[in-house]
């Protein structure tokens, strides 16, 4: 027998002749990775890796960023516009100018016989900046209706409406680059390792130099929980008693930043009296965190000579998301730490262009971070169109939230989804449904025909995905990227860019206004109008040449500013956007209107992701390398609580809530506490067949990861059998 390597063949890597990089930006998550994409003589794709001169990855990719180049040739994806009368009826396949027509004829008929807002249109967080801007034109401009919104309000909208409460404007004021500065950091809600692996690895990197504190507050044992010195296991929605009882904390022992708090704030005193009722031997019994746990964590971060926090959808998807906002948001400003390296309130964005929406797509306003309820933008942005000022409405429309509902009462009639997939995305599933069953017109935009709310479609536009087309991106750290256009599109799908030009042509005032052929146009129509003193969205020093050139620049990035660095960080200054200048606190009260567990339902239901797949897996439970990993619907539950039920590991089960029932998989693990079992909601008909999703009042944001569930044992090959069933992409 030979031992040893010497008789091994070595292991040889395929030769991939690249003939040409082309530069491009992760399209799934926030983090804002740059890829180059290797593509050969032909123009094929060999292979991509991580932009290793790139700041915000500096090389790294997770493992959807990895594989996200074998989108371009998965399955299911649109090839040829596809129309149908009924959407019970088979589609036939027709030309774009058709599906064109057809459905501008049918937007007007239906604005026409029951008035310009029965016909909504709900748009994403995925496209790209120049797309939502133009968007925002057809759909402001020309086609005329104020029920406009997007899935960001699934997502990022408590942050947005927090942020606006506390500094009067949206936008992150931090950067990753805190983590190297700061000597305290907390995250609420925020599952990083899994959900934004690269900007996890960076704070990883930073800790490891500088070994500061991290403290994550989640009521899982999170893959973060693990890795951090503290974890805080909250008792799910009432996060912001543990953070009104840490500012009792921090005032009862003279902690917080006396001259920040007077020279750059207002209502101290409003907050000082909501915040004295949360002494933290009562609050610990709301909130689940002992009293001394509690006077800890605030001492630290009062102490700390920077400290941050950030925050995802634990905090945003909670009836309490804008006021948890507000309230991360007092306390860095109750202990000085806005606007200063490592002293920052920084919200972890979802989707890979979660911000440019809200920046540019007038969904919830007019570009630029404008207001309708204003009318000198009201005026502004008429002017800079060419059209009357008087054809805007004079406050936002519904939410996305509200648009559903709104169909259920027959106020909506028609709908045009644009990247977004609310069949598996929307809580109450079973409700969603109805209401798309009683639509008159509905169209779904969309780069895979096989997305489950095609299902109740009219009308089809299969759109192109990624770098089969050009444009930018704004990630987390208000970081302008760019996508270069790699790929032609496949077969007949068109840019979104394209599908909104020629939409504007079927309108009267799309004949006015004027819509470029070119992304970069529309780039430099938002450059001009992101102009302006005192305003801090101004990218107007940017070209695609620099962007490309500095591999992504922050906002602002002004006209008169030399070299390729935008700046870090907002509110460095303590000036704010409200009128004043100062910051709001906003004294929150705490309010408990969750479904909660009760002896017929005895589980908390959580949901939330896992690290291979996105979403509702149109495209990662295509890759083969991410859907292995989880290809079955399943569930996190407690091995205690399972005893109990005699329930075992890799069981199927039956979750009944108030709205439906689900069959899952059972993972056996300590991750959750006996009371709760947590599902990721990537599956189609699984937790959102019995999630509730109460709204947040301020953003209409829905609680995702609050109501109650019971757990029943299955018949396992009844169970086996339905999931086989199961499409499985
Ligand atoms: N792999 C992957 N990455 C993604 C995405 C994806 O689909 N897959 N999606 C992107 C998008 S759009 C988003 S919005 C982000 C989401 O990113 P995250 O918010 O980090 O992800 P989630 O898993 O939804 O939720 C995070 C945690 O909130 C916790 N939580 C539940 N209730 C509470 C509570 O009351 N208080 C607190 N403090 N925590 C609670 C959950 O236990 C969960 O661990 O991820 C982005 N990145
Ligand atoms: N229970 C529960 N539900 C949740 C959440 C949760 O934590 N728990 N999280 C919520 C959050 S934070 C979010 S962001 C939403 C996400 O919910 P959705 O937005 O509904 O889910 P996605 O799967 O991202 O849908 C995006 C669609 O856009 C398509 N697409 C991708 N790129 C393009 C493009 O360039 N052009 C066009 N036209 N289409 C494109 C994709 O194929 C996909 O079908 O889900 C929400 N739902
Ligand atoms: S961390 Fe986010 S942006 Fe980076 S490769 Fe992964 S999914 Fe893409
Ligand atoms: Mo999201």
């Amino acid at each position: 027998m030979i031992f040893g390597r010497k008789n091994r063949k070595p292991i040889t890597i395929p030769k991939k002749e690249v003939a040409e990089w082309k530069y491009s930006t992760c399209n799934y998550c926030s983090t804002g990775c740059a890829i180059e994409i290797g593509l050969d003589k032909e123009g094929k794709v060999v292979t991509s890796r991580g932009h290793a001169g790139a700041d915000v990855n500096r090389g790294k990719l997770c493992i959807k960023g990895l594989l996200e180049t074998e989108l371009f040739e998965s399955d299911g994806r649109g090839t040829e516009p596809l129309i149908r009368d009924k959407y019970h009826e088979d589609f036939k396949t027709t030309s774009w100018d058709h599906a064109l027509d057809h459905t501008a004829e049918k937007i007007k008929e239906i604005q026409g016989k029951y008035g310009r807002d029965s016909f909504a249109v709900i748009s994403t967080g995925q496209l790209l900046t120049e797309e939502f801007y133009t968007l925002g034109k057809l759909v402001r401009g020309c086609i005329g209706t104020n029920n406009y919104d997007g899935n960001t309000t699934l997502c990022m909208a408590s942050a947005v409406s927090g942020y606006k409460r506390s500094f009067g404007s949206d936008g992150p004021p931090g950067c990753y680059g805190d983590f190297e500065h700061t000597d305290c950091f907390m995250a609420f809600g925020s599952n990083l390792p899994e959900q934004h692996p690269v900007i996890y690895w960076r704070l990883k990197e930073a800790k490891e130099k500088r070994n500061f504190p991290i403290i994550v507050v989640d009521p899982r044992v999170t893959m973060f929980a693990q890795f951090a010195d503290i974890h805080l296991p909250i008792t799910p929605g009432t996060d912001c008693v543990l953070l009104n009882a840490m500012m009792y904390v921090i005032f009862d022992e003279g902690l917080e930043d006396q001259a920040y708090l007077e020279a750059h704030t207002n209502n101290l005193e409003e907050l000082k009296e909501v915040v004295a009722k949360y002494d933290p031997k009562s609050a610990q019994h709301i909130c689940g965190i002992d009293e001394d746990r509690i006077r800890m964590v605030a001492r630290i971060y009062a102490k700390a000579g920077a400290a941050m926090s950030i925050w995802t959808m634990g905090i945003n998807q909670s009836t309490h998301g804008s006021d948890g906002v507000a309230n991360i948001n007092n306390l860095n400003l109750v202990t000085g730490n806005i606007g200063k390296p490592g002293g920052t309130s920084l919200s972890i964005t979802g989707q890979c262009n979660a911000m440019g929406t809200r920046e540019w797509s007038s969904c919830s306003g007019l570009p630029g971070y404008r207001a309708l309820e204003k009318p000198e933008h009201r005026e502004e942005i008429a002017n800079y169109w060419g059209i009357d000022p008087s054809f805007f409405p004079e406050k936002r429309g519904l939410a996305q939230t509200d648009i559903f509902p709104a169909i259920e009462t027959g106020e909506i009639k028609g709908l045009w989804l644009i990247a977004t997939n609310p069949m598996t995305s929307m809580a109450n599933t079973p409700r969603i449904r109805k209401m798309m069953e009683k639509l008159e017109f509905l169209v779904v935009q969309d780069c895979y025909k096989d997305v489950e709310t095609n299902e109740y479609s009219h009308v089809f536009f299969p759109a192109s995905v990624w770098a089969e087309k050009e444009g930018c991106h704004t990630n987390t750290e208000r970081r302008v990227s760019i996508t270069r256009n790699a790929m032609k599109p496949h077969a007949n799908s068109k840019p979104d860019f394209w599908v909104f030009n020629q939409m504007a042509k079927r309108f009267d005032n799309g004949k006015v206004i004027r819509f470029p052929e070119k992304p970069e146009e529309a780039f430099d129509e938002m450059k001009h109008l992101s102009k302006g003193e005192n305003r801090i969205l101004d990218i107007s020093g940017m070209t695609y040449d620099k962007i490309e050139a500095a591999r992504g620049i922050q906002w602002p990035f002004r006209e008169s500013d030399e070299g390729l660095k935008g700046e870090a960080r907002l509110y460095t200054d303590g000036k704010f956007q409200t009128p004043n200048g100062k910051a709001n606190l906003i004294a929150v009260n705490f309010f408990n209107n969750n479904e909660q567990p009760c002896g017929e339902y005895p589980f908390w239901l959580n949901s939330g992701r896992v690290v291979e797949h996105f979403h509702t897996r149109t495209r990662t439970g295509k890759i083969g390398n991410c859907n292995k990993f989880s290809p079955t619907p399943f569930m996190e539950m407690n091995p205690d609580a399972a005893e109990e039920l005699n329930i075992q590991h890799q069981q199927y089960v039956r979750l009944t809530s108030r709205r439906g029932d689900a069959v899952v998989m059972v993972q056996l693990t300590q991750r959750v506490p006996r009371n709760m079992v947590f599902i990721p909601f990537h599956y189609y008909d699984c937790v959102n067949r019995l999630s509730l999703g109460l709204l947040d009042p301020h953003s209409r944001q829905p609680a995702f990861k609050q109501c109650s569930v019971r757990v029943e044992p299955v018949d396992q090959a009844e169970a086996a059998r339905l999931n086989a069933e199961r499409r499985t992409f």
